[in-house]
């Protein structure tokens, strides 16, 4: 079996975790899904961030020891997915004994190969990005483009580590391999490795900050934020003790919004090409959903509970809506009444129908027992052909992370299967007394159903695992290829109508959702 390895970022720990955090996550989760429906071994790295000024400033804010704040809000982080049910395999956490001793190994090492140096430095320092910020990501009110904060001007004799050294390496490598999807963003990269790279400061002094991992050479200070952070992607798998990392290593695909762009870019692989350790595969970058056209942050108090949402409309309808109304790399609004009509008429109109009308008939008229199927009729083959070519496309964009136009593709089959039940109008054979025919056509459909079902199962696990559940389809057949299948069912075999699965939302249920639009 081959392996794959996918992570999301850890998030920091100052807040609860918002729809943003919850996209990257479920982004993730379904990507893996897939992925094992392909028949990939996968390992699924997850976790928090939890030292640094900003974290230690919140803890204090609520009046809480940095370590007890840490443990709740990482415990909500915890919940959340499991809440989701995200199919993470490792939750990491920095302020872990694990993590530490990994992050001190790798600081220990590159000090002695003189890539760490002391040294004082004078440079703008925002606390949003948790970095001293070069001029071009400055607005022009002097303020980070991102966090809309003033930096600060700092200059302190800390540790760093010189990136410059490593520039023209990068540069090369980048232009070389297809590190960084989409396209656009591996030439943002690009232009900022025109202008010389500022040294990371990679430490605090104690006295001034407290909340981070010591450094193993120098214990008046300690190590956050990047330098500590970063290292998860390896200490969540392991490395250097466990020998089973390196077979994960080897395919490491990373997740992140472009907010952490230049950190994944650019500090990540020249860390890795310091340590001697191989760069990773992929760097996979999504643009922000936005509330009220701005970036939904917790400074400018536009956040939406992805938990909130998913209990009034349904897990599996949040994340369908997050896949298919974001163009992956691009931004994408976030709003209730685009939420409400995407569900509708996508979940509750073509898809909710398509199950519902073909349950209803098969109940009527065939004691809801899987029809036989007799000699297919040239609008029988039409329509299984088009199905085979949309779930061909969907693999084909699903892969290549246009999860928006695989969703389109699935959409125009379960669309036209729709139109088939009116064209061919089982009823009417019904009336004929033609059950063979009428049975033929509902087999037709229920095996496109069965592929779209599996087709969808890492997109929306609850309600296609019921749906697969409802047609008597075994857990051992929930495999890609299976999709192409269409004689999968077993004649006689008695099957469920169930509850409808995407029920229409009606106004009544988002009235009272306030501040959102
Ligand atoms: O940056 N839209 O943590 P963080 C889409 N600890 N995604 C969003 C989003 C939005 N409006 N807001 C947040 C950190 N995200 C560091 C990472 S990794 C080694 C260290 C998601 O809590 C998105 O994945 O600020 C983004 O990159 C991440 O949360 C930032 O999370």
């Amino acid at each position: 079996m081959k392996k794959i390895y996918f992570t999301t970022p850890i998030y920091y720990v100052n807040a609860s975790p918002h729809l943003g955090h919850a996209y990257t996550t479920l982004i993730v989760d379904i990507v893996s899904r897939f992925y094992k429906l392909i028949n990939y071994e996968v390992f699924f790295l997850t976790g928090t961030d939890e030292h640094g000024d900003k974290i230690q400033k919140a803890a204090k804010e609520k009046g809480k020891d940095p370590k007890v704040f840490v443990d709740e809000i990482s415990f909500i982080f915890k919940k959340t997915w499991d809440y989701f049910n995200i199919s993470y395999n490792k939750f990491i956490r920095t302020t872990s004994k694990e993590h530490k001793k990994v992050v001190q190994f790798i600081l220990q090492k590159l000090y002695e190969k003189g890539e760490i140096y002391l040294d004082e430095y004078e440079g703008l320092y925002c606390y949003g990005c948790e970095r001293f910020l070069t001029n071009k990501e400055l607005d022009k009110m002097g303020r980070c483009k991102d966090h809309k904060i003033q930096p600060e001007l700092i200059k302190e004799k800390n540790y760093f580590f010189n990136l410059d050294k490593y520039r023209s390496w990068l540069k090369e490598y980048i232009e070389k391999n297809d590190l960084i999807y989409p396209g656009f963003y591996k030439d943002e990269v690009l232009n900022m490795l025109e202008e010389e790279l500022p040294p990371l400061c990679i430490s605090r002094p104690k006295e001034r900050l407290s909340w981070g991992i010591e450094l193993p050479f120098d214990t008046n200070y300690v190590t956050y934020v990047w330098f500590d952070a970063l290292i998860n992607y390896l200490s969540g798998i392991g490395y250097p003790e466990n020998p089973e990392w390196e077979k994960w290593w080897e395919n490491v695909h990373h997740f992140i919004a472009k907010d952490i762009l230049r950190p994944h870019a650019i500090y990540w692989p020249i860390m890795l090409k310091a340590m001697d350790i191989p760069i990773y595969k992929k760097l996979f970058v999504h643009g922000y959903w936005l509330v009220n056209h701005f970036k939904m942050s917790k400074t400018l108090g536009n956040i939406i509970d992805p938990i909130d949402i998913a209990e009034r409309f349904g897990k599996d309808q949040l994340r369908y809506f997050l896949l298919r109304e974001m163009a992956f790399g691009y931004d994408a609004e976030f709003s209730l009444t685009n939420f409400i009509i995407r569900i509708n008429a996508d979940l509750a109109n073509d898809y909710g129908n398509l199950i519902y009308r073909t349950l209803n008939l098969v109940e009527k008229y065939f004691e809801s027992k899987v029809p036989s199927l007799g000699d297919l009729q040239p609008e029988d083959i039409e329509l299984l052909e088009s199905v085979k070519i949309a779930l061909k496309d969907y693999e084909f964009f699903f892969l290549n992370f246009q999860f928006y136009k695989a969703l389109e593709k699935l959409w125009e089959a379960i669309r036209k299967t729709n139109v088939y039940i009116d064209r061919t109008s089982p009823w009417s054979e019904v009336k004929k007394g033609d059950f063979i025919r009428a049975g033929t056509i509902l087999r037709v459909l229920l095996e496109s159903m069965k592929s779209f079902a599996i087709a969808l199962y890492p997109l929306m696990p609850e309600t296609s695992k019921i749906l697969l559940e409802n047609l008597s389809i075994e857990a051992k057949d929930i495999l890609w290829e299976k999709v192409f299948h269409f004689d999968l069912l077993k004649e006689g075999t008695p099957i469920k109508k169930g509850k409808p699965l995407y029920p229409r939302i009606e106004k009544i249920s988002y009235i009272n959702l306030g501040a959102i639009p």
